[in-house]
């Protein structure tokens, strides 16, 4: 079988299909190649903060209705060290901004939704999905689709197919630049039916390591710990996980935690990742397919939202007069913003999770804690973290 479209879509993530629908809205076909099932998509537990600029668009892509009545307004979070915890308010430095506590399922639930709505589910379960005639001009995906071949012709392919896609493999090995930096660490996290800990989210160094106390609902809790690389899930017991999380936040929050069946527990690797440019001549990349934060600065998300909002500006621009100025200014623009949330995930991790070369609490232990002293005491380092937090401006 073969489609015509205008923009073709590799991957049903957040990118993706926040990307169809705000094309949609402006009246631009797109078609989405995702390799797994919807119920897969919507399954995995992922991000749980979105920045102002995120909510934003999500409201102007006609999604931001259950995001309002269900997510929870945070104007701060907790930094702890040496067992106490320390509020850093978001608006009283100015930011005027806050953050919404809504989970990465849910904004995947609401797109997907909107998708079905108006009869344009992405194609599911698209195996083998391929980039031909970026050369030639005629940019084309194919794939297998319930068995059958599957041609896609299409102007513009944008490849929101997460750091493992097939897309970046797509560009010429001679044009692509790539920066990785692998954390020596994981995150081992755990979903539960059990009410929050705290009002605000509590990023923890404590001297075994990191965790982090965050939340979906006043009635579902989202909990973090650093883990060894090589550790497995199956290691960690409900009891082991939530006895080891209990005596990391001390005399002052460990008694406060609620415990229960994990809904789910998992582990994620960390990773610093950029790749540059975001594209090749009708190629481009977005979100997870072009950069990778570790998750302690809560911007994966959220930058793949700003990248789609740069994207959507150049394809509208494009489509609407032919003029490629804002496809032409699309990957500068973005990675510009993207090398910022780079550097503050990558700062905010140093700052608060155990590295090998600190646990016998040497000198980078001994900084760490003279950096967290600090940054509780000034109000411009405050002020710092916080306008980072929440978002910088697009
Ligand atoms: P995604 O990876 O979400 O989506 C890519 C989609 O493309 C997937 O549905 C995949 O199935 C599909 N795909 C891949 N290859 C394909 C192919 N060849 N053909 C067709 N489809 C293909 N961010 C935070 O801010 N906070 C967090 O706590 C957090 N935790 C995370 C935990 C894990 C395990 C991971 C992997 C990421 C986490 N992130 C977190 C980052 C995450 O939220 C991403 O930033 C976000 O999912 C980015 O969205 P996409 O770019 O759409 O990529
Ligand atoms: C989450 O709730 O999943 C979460 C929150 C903040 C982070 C990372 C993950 O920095």
């Amino acid at each position: 079988m073969t489609l015509k479209t205008q923009v073709g879509i590799i991957g049903s993530g957040p990118a993706g299909l926040l990307l169809s629908q705000l094309l949609h809205k402006q009246g631009i076909d797109s078609v989405i190649l995702e390799k797994h099932s919807r119920a897969h998509v919507e399954g995995r537990i992922r991000a749980g903060i979105l920045e102002q600029g995120t909510v934003d668009m999500l409201d102007e892509a006609g999604v931001g209705e259950r995001l309002h009545e269900e997510g929870l307004i945070h104007d701060g979070i907790g930094i702890q060290f040496n067992g106490v915890n320390h509020r850093i308010g978001f608006k009283a430095r100015d930011t005027g901004k806050t953050v919404t506590v809504y989970g990465q399922t849910e904004v995947t639930k609401d797109l997907m939704d909107a998708h079905a709505a108006r009869g344009q589910d992405p194609f599911y379960e698209a195996e083998d999905v391929r980039i031909s005639g970026i050369e030639a001009g005629t940019p084309t995906l194919k794939c297998l689709f319930q068995g059958k071949g599957l041609e896609v012709q299409c102007k513009i392919i944008v490849g929101c197919d997460g750091y493992h896609g097939v897309s970046r493999q797509s560009f010429p090995s001679d044009v692509l630049n790539t920066f990785e930096r692998v954390y020596p660490f994981g995150w081992l996290g755990v979903l539960a039916d059990v009410k929050p800990v705290s009002e605000e989210l509590i990023y923890n160094n404590h001297k075994n390591g990191f965790a982090l106390a965050s939340q979906r609902s006043a009635t579902r809790s989202r909990y973090y710990i650093q883990c060894e690389l090589n550790e497995s899930v199956e290691e960690w017991s409900d009891d082991r996980f939530w006895e080891t999380l209990i005596h990391m936040f001390g005399e002052e929050v460990g008694p406060k935690i609620e415990t229960g069946p994990s809904i789910e527990k998992s582990i994620a690797p960390l990773r610093s990742f950029v790749a540059e440019p975001m594209r090749y001549k009708s190629l481009f990349l977005a979100g997870d397919s072009a950069h990778v934060v570790p998750p302690t600065g809560a911007k994966g998300l959220n930058l793949a939202a700003s990248d789609v909002h740069y994207l959507t500006e150049g394809l509208v621009d494009y489509f609407s007069t032919g003029s490629t100025s804002g496809l032409d200014l699309y990957s500068d623009r973005a990675l510009a913003r993207v090398w910022t949330a780079i550097r503050f995930s990558w700062w905010f991790t140093h700052l608060t999770h155990r590295f090998p070369e600190n646990e016998t609490h040497g000198m980078a232990y001994k900084l760490q804690i003279a950096e967290l002293e600090y940054l509780v005491q000034s109000e411009s380092a405050k002020a710092s973290l916080a306008e980072n937090y929440v978002g910088l401006p697009f």
